[in-house]
């Protein structure tokens, strides 16, 4: 049976990031994807122009009526909007705890419009706390949830033992803007892995959703933390060689073609 995945984010018209995107990354994994809206986006490949919340009621209504009906095995949360919406995510994840689960904190766009509202930034860890098996934060966004610099390799290992601490959730910090090497730490409670990797030349729109999605897929194949990590890092790296022009200076993933990627292959599925 083929297993299904559900994001919980925001829409992205663009399909650059979040649902859109997350339910592509599921599909060429060999997954299903299914998706829950959190927001409503105004964007384009070049800006974020608007931010339009649903309610909690609305979030919380969209799963309810979906797991009625539908068996999942993983949720990736990324964009959430507003605080009401982190608390109930926070219900939502609280009561699956026996699937993988990954949330990637998103709180602004890289062109700077507020993803997740200010007052829920400091609230992020507490809310969700012990509720997920995966935090996915980069460079910025650990910044804003231990509140401090987080500029070199050995401020990234301080930062995920600290943001694990906080929220009982394995950290994978991304470090692809840091000076210097790419470098990504995984710190699963226990101990720390780095996994370095080819800086990107090019800015490719959406690669953190892309990099969440890909990892729960190889979380629901019962792989360790570490491999499902090693496994979404190559897989965005690959994909981000593949990424095509959007405008500007800026570049999308382009999953409308190639074989599917991922561990659901050579099961004679398909
Ligand atoms: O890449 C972060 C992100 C996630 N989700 C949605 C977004 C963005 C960035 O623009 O729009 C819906």
């Amino acid at each position: 049976m083929t297993k299904n995945l559900v994001s919980i984010a925001g829409y992205d018209p663009s399909a650059g990031a979040g649902v859109l995107l997350d339910i592509k990354v599921f599909e060429r994994l060999g997954y299903r994807g299914f998706g829950v809206l959190t927001a409503v986006t105004a964007q384009n490949s070049e800006r974020v122009d608007r931010v339009f919340p649903l309610s909690a009621r609305a979030v919380a209504d969209q799963f309810g009526r979906l797991v009625e009906t539908t068996d999942i095995a993983g949720i990736k949360v990324g964009m959430i909007g507003t605080e009401g919406n982190l608390a109930a995510l926070a219900r939502i994840l609280a009561l699956q705890a026996r699937i993988p689960r990954v949330v990637d904190p998103v709180f602004r766009s890289s062109s700077g419009a507020v993803l997740l509202e200010k007052k829920a930034w400091p609230r992020y860890l507490d809310v969700l706390g012990g509720k997920a098996d995966l935090i996915t934060p980069n460079l910025d966004e650990a910044e804003i949830l231990v509140g401090g610099p987080v500029r070199s390799v050995p401020a990234m290992r301080e930062a995920a033992a600290a943001i694990t601490r906080t929220s009982r959730i394995p950290c994978l910090l991304k470090g692809g803007h840091l000076k210097g090497k790419a470098v990504d730490v995984l710190f699963d409670g226990r101990e720390f892995t780095d996994f370095e990797h080819e800086r990107s030349v090019k800015d490719v729109h959406g690669t953190g959703c892309f990099l969440s999605s890909a990892i729960l897929g190889h979380m629901t194949e019962r792989r360790t933390l570490k491999e499902a990590c090693g496994l979404g890092i190559a897989l965005v790296g690959r994909a981000i060689r593949e990424a095509v022009p959007a405008s500007g200076s800026r570049w999308t993933f382009d999953l409308s073609r190639g074989p599917v990627l991922g561990p659901s292959t050579g099961r004679g599925r398909r």
